[in-house]
């Protein structure tokens, strides 16, 4: 399996849970290593851009209303098949559905407050990104010294 790059969020339910940590913790328990870290308040416009792609959708509204309601720590984690990683860590979209020992079904609620969002394939993954970060932010792993 390939070497990838994933684009987490931990969202605000989950931040405010003071769960970032546990939720940092398992993806390095899993093998992905944190290249990049930082925790913003989601501007509106911000927010909107990132979700662009839900634009028509009927939950738009309310899920750039929950993504700026309270601060997000928003990470890049790379490792083998780091895509499906993260999502297999982060269990279904509807954290009604998704099992306790997964991300959303531990900290999450519902469809729309559901603790974590990550990247769904690797086109995705390299927009949302950039999105976030420059280049120079994003750190590989030390070479030997
Ligand atoms: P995922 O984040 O699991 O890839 P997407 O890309 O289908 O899920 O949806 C993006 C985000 O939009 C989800 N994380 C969720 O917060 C929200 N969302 C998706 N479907 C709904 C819905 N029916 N009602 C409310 N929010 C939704």
């Amino acid at each position: 399996m390939a070497v990838e790059r994933t684009l987490s969020i931990v969202k605000p339910d989950a931040v405010e849970k003071g769960a970032t940590g546990e939720i940092l913790r398992r993806f390095e328990a899993a093998g992905l290593q944190i290249l990049a870290l930082k925790k913003l308040h989601l501007s509106t416009e911000l927010a909107q851009g990132f979700y662009a792609v839900h634009k028509e959708r009927p939950f738009y509204k309310g899920l750039v209303a929950f993504m700026t309601s309270g601060p997000v720590v928003v990470s890049v984690l790379e490792g083998e098949g780091a895509i499906a990683r993260n999502r297999e860590l982060m269990g279904p979209t509807n954290s009604e559905e998704a099992e306790a020992g997964t991300i959303r079904g531990d900290f999450g609620t519902d469809i729309e407050r559901n603790a974590a969002h990550g990247s769904d394939a690797p086109e995705t993954a390299r927009v949302e990104i950039a999105y976030f970060f420059n280049a120079s932010e994003i750190v590989g792993p030390c070479e030997a010294l």
